[in-house]
């Protein structure tokens, strides 16, 4: 249709503003953080409701941009405190990654590019519904992770990495044969993170994300990113480098947890 979007050419992140209107605007995802220029921040502890329960049941989507995960689980896991104001709920996970490992992530520390990104999307849950979130200032809480190649697979995005098989084109569907609590797919230490006001990294780029970036990232090899890089978009190309580069920070402040 008209509205489709692209990571490359006509229809890239460099036509997005001319699209979209929200895309053009002056608090757009994802930034550049510089660790020499963020303000240390005394917040309480970021706190994770049933993030340790294993859901009972997980499925990935290819939706022609992105690898994307939801869930069922008896009591929906949430995010609060680490400065945010009210609870997230979880919606799902996905992730940006690059076509070989020099780059992939959509934030970058210091200039650093990380190889993949996952993103865990939460909405406000005096909102309702991530739908009506979207259209609210402070409607969105995303957790963003890095990711960094190990020689091992993480045994966490073992059964996902392999459901990726099951979902080559876009808008398939795969269940994912073993669940792991969404714990599994944040880094040990979440003490440490970056903080700024931003938007949805992808069209409509809606002004409306509270950004956490944890400074630890988890692992990943190159055979399990190499399942993602196999996707195809509904045009039949391979989803790759699907990251949105650095925006202006213009007139934000970033800040950081202190340790
Ligand atoms: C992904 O990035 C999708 C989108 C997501 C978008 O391509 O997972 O999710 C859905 C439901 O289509 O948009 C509203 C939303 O979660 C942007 O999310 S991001 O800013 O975290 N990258
Ligand atoms: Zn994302």
């Amino acid at each position: 249709g008209g509205s489709e979007w692209t990571y490359t050419g006509q229809h890239g992140p460099l036509h997005w503003g001319s699209m979209f209107q929200s895309c053009a605007g002056n608090r757009q995802s994802p930034i550049n953080i510089e660790t020499l220029n963020v303000k240390q921040e005394y917040w309480k502890p970021l706190l994770l409701k049933n993030y340790e329960k294993a859901p009972s049941r997980m499925r990935v989507k290819n939706n022609g941009h992105s690898a994307q995960v939801e869930i069922d689980a008896a009591v929906a896991p949430r995010v609060t405190g680490g400065g945010l104001k009210g609870e997230y709920i979880f919606a799902q996970f996905h992730f940006h990654w690059g076509a070989d490992s020099t780059l992939g992530s959509e934030h970058t520390i210091d200039g650093v590019r990380y190889p993949m990104e996952l993103h865990m999307v939460h909405y406000k849950g005096s909102y309702g519904t991530l739908g009506e979130a979207v259209k609210r200032r402070d409607g969105l809480a995303v957790l963003g992770v890095m990711l960094e190649v190990s020689s091992n697979d993480n045994p966490a995005l073992a059964p996902l990495a392999t459901a990726l098989l099951n979902v080559t084109d876009a808008e398939m569907y795969a269940e994912i044969s073993a669940m792991y609590p969404l714990k599994a797919f944040l880094p040990r230490n979440i003490e440490k993170f970056y903080r700024y006001e931003g938007s949805l990294t992808t069209p409509t780029c809606n002004e409306v994300v509270t950004w956490t970036v944890f400074d630890e990232a988890i692992s990943i090899s190159e055979r399990q990113l190499n399942n993602f890089r196999a996707l195809l978009d509904s045009h039949g190309g391979r989803i790759v480098n699907n990251f949105r580069p650095p925006q202006p920070l213009n007139n934000r402040k970033v800040y950081v947890s202190a340790e």
